[in-house]
């Protein structure tokens, strides 16, 4: 990069993060100061985007993982011209505004993902890059290269100290995914410290340890080495790019420059005006754009709209000659359903011995996924125990790994395999997802026992703030699980995952609830859902004589009335204990104690009900209530109310047969009948 303009661009995106910090009085003016350089270099040079059409889906996709740098983004993103009004750079991290303190995908046009705890966006480009390869290696054809695009990303120490760094950074060596590009701003700093006294590794070959091609750039100011770098990152495809680019952070500011003070908070007014000084930038105007900076840096209007519309033409030319493959990919980019998509989906008969609904879920897998191409996923290492691959669908892996491997779903081992292998990296793992989603095109989940939710909760507390649809499948469900014991064995997650906002959490009573709950789990475009599965048989309940499993839809539903009519009692159920709120609802009866059943599979879905229909189903007048749920009780008094009665698990499981540790803990038809005879007499 040669052009005269190159430094005072660099310098207008640097003072326009300063002055950003400095206005809000809050911020990082440190990495935009030291890595505007690369940012400049990559922004104009190579990276595809459309900013009149952020949705633009063949664009390359960039990720700023060390969004405490957003100043920088939001700074790039007015340059080039997204809709983002010089305005909203005045109002950095101020109530109302999308440019918040943080990037937020659903907020501010031209983010990608949200980004800020450390790691996670590093692990969200591999998702993207995953998504391309796969979308790629199903739908491009010969003289076609439909979905062929660059996933870039700018990290920083703190992205690679963080332990999902070294999760991503192995699977993705092991991919092979060679478009896969990340400029770390390599500048020995981080928040409390120099790295040395924290992080003095050799980066460069741990990530060549790991299959990763990498390149170091001695000066982070030197915008030629860094374009040369990403040349030659573009062009090595077998492997993915980390370019180590030395900057200094706070550059230019004579007191901070180098030093942590630079990080996160503001220079302050004095030291903004040194630092402009030193840099040769005017000290007034603050948000001093130079008109020939803006029309130099607005061309990627005219670049993006070229681009894009080179991209329609040949995407009109491939729907000419592959109609079929071009309306299908066409329909997944749209975030539509296909017609029939859940015709196969199974139907079970009652059963009183039963089914885990892991296994129900997986047949909902297998009746789905011929029909649902956008559908991809698969386990930590976990596959043969959640039953969550798709059979013959192939393998997603680097070409080149040939012949019979263990572990394989059938349909052979590609890109284009629809069965992803995450290994023992359940943090990645959940990254990834929420990178796919954020590509757009696919409808991903992902498996591993609920327990290692708690390995994922980041992750997911993410996915669930960008609105972005991942199904988890999470199995092994309870205490029930059985010998595998406490340390398996969960207790508190389900509390944990249903205080995460928007996360929908699913736990169907039965084989049948299971189908309805992939059901919801498909449609749901808007927000993570999380379906809770047995690893237990659990009694198919017979519809004819039970409510339809359809009414998991509205959460909770009357499964079996009181006889009578008007219920001494009410016993509520979530997932595998329903079938036994049914059990006890009949000895009570035989009693002459008229209990109501209603299974409670999801409390969003349900609190989301008109009030009617939620008094319909727990009627205010009767306040006799027991919840059973084999898991900690915490927030069950929401619905059982203050005079209810909740039977779950207080303290951690234990190690022997699932049906000895329910009933060690209770979960028996003697100790529900108690606790029942216990409300209904306070009662009367
Ligand atoms: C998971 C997580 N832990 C802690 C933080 C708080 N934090 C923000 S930036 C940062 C370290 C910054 O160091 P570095 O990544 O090198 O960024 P730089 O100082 O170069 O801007 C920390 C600890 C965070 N954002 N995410």
């Amino acid at each position: 990069m040669t052009s005269k303009l190159d430094e005072p661009s660099v310098n207008t995106i640097r003072f326009l993060a300063v002055d950003m910090v400095q206005k809000a009085n809050s911020g990082h003016p440190g990495l935009p100061l030291g890595a505007a350089p690369m940012a400049y270099a990559l922004w104009t040079q190579f990276l595809r985007f459309n900013p009149h059409n952020p949705a633009w889906f063949d664009r390359d996709r960039f990720v700023l993982s060390a969004g405490h740098g957003s100043a920088l983004l939001y700074a790039l993103l007015y340059l080039t011209g997204y809709d983002l009004p010089l305005e909203q750079m005045k109002r950095f991290r101020q109530w109302g505004s999308i440019t918040p303190g943080h990037p937020e995908a659903h907020l501010t046009p031209g983010v990608e993902t949200t980004t800020g705890p450390l790691g996670q966006g590093l692990g969200n480009g591999l998702g993207m890059a995953i998504a391309e390869a796969h979308l790629a290696a199903r739908y491009n054809r010969p003289g076609f290269e439909i979905i062929n695009h660059y996933t870039y990303a700018l990290v920083s120490d703190g992205d690679l100290m963080e332990g999902v760094a070294s999760e991503v950074a192995s699977l993705a060596g092991h991919l092979k995914l060679g478009k896969l590009i990340y400029l770390y701003d390599d500048n020995h700093v981080s928040l409390a410290a120099g790295t040395d006294i924290t992080f003095t590794e050799d980066r460069a070959a741990r990530f060549e340890a790991y299959g990763w091609h990498t390149q170091r750039i001695p000066d982070g100011n030197d915008l030629k080495a860094v374009s040369h770098a990403l040349r030659v990152a573009r062009v090595e495809r077998d492997r993915p790019s980390l370019i180590l680019v030395r900057t200094e952070i706070g550059y230019g500011s004579p007191h901070k420059q180098g030093t942590y003070e630079a990080h996160g908070s503001p220079l302050g007014e004095e030291e903004v005006k040194l630092t402009k000084k030193n840099l040769g930038w005017p000290i007034e105007p603050p948000f001093y754009i130079p008109d020939e900076v803006l029309e130099h840096m607005r061309q990627a209007v005219e670049r993006g709209e070229k681009a894009e519309t080179e991209w329609d033409k040949q995407f009109s030319a491939y729907a000419e000659e592959y109609p079929d493959l071009a309306a299908e990919l066409q329909q997944m980019i749209e975030g539509e359903l296909p017609e029939g998509w859940d015709a196969a989906l199974p139907t079970f008969e009652p059963e009183p011995k039963g089914m885990q609904t892991r296994r129900a879920s997986m047949q909902a897998i297998n009746a789905l996924a011929p029909h649902l191409p956008a559908l991809v996923g698969g386990a930590a290492d976990l596959a043969p125990s959640t039953y969550t691959l798709m059979d013959g669908l192939g393998d997603f892996e680097s070409p080149d790994l040939m012949g019979d491997k263990q572990g394989s779903a059938g349909g052979g081992w590609s890109y284009a395999g629809r069965n992803l292998h995450f290994g023992v990296r359940e943090h990645a793992m959940g990254a990834i997802l929420s990178g796919v989603a954020a590509h757009g095109g696919l409808i991903p989940y992902g498996a591993t026992f609920l327990i290692f939710s708690d390995y994922m909760k980041p992750t997911i507390r993410l996915a669930a703030l960008m609105n972005l649809h991942v199904i988890y499948v999470f199995t092994h469900d309870s205490i029930g699980l059985g010998e595998d014991g406490p340390t398996h064995q969960p207790v508190e997650q389900l509390a944990g995952l249903r205080a995460i906002p928007r996360l929908l959490v699913i736990r169907p009573a039965d084989a049948n609830e299971t189908v309805v709950a992939w059901r919801v789990a498909v449609e749901t475009r808007d927000r993570p859902v999380a379906l809770i599965l047995t690893r237990q048989d659990v009694p198919i309940l017979d519809r004819s004589q039970v409510a339809a499993a359809e009414g998991l839809r509205r959460g909770a539903h009357v499964l079996a009335d009181a006889p009578e009519g008007k219920p001494d009692l009410v016993l509520i159920a979530s997932g595998s204990e329903a079938s036994l709120i049914l059990e006890a609802q009949r000895k009570l009866l035989a009693e002459g104690i008229q209990a109501r059943v209603v299974s409670m599979p999801s409390w969003k879905l349900f609190d989301a009900q008109p009030r009617e229909y939620r008094d319909s189903v727990l009627p205010p007048s009767v306040w006799a209530r027991l919840a059973v749920e084999a898991g900690a009780p915490l927030g069950w008094h929401r619905y059982v109310g203050e005079r209810g009665d909740v039977l779950g698990v207080e303290t951690f499981g234990a190690s022997a047969p699932g049906d000895v540790v329910m009933r060690e803990y209770g979960f028996t038809l003697p100790s529900i009948v108690e606790r029942a005879h216990a409300l209904v007499w306070a009662a009367t």
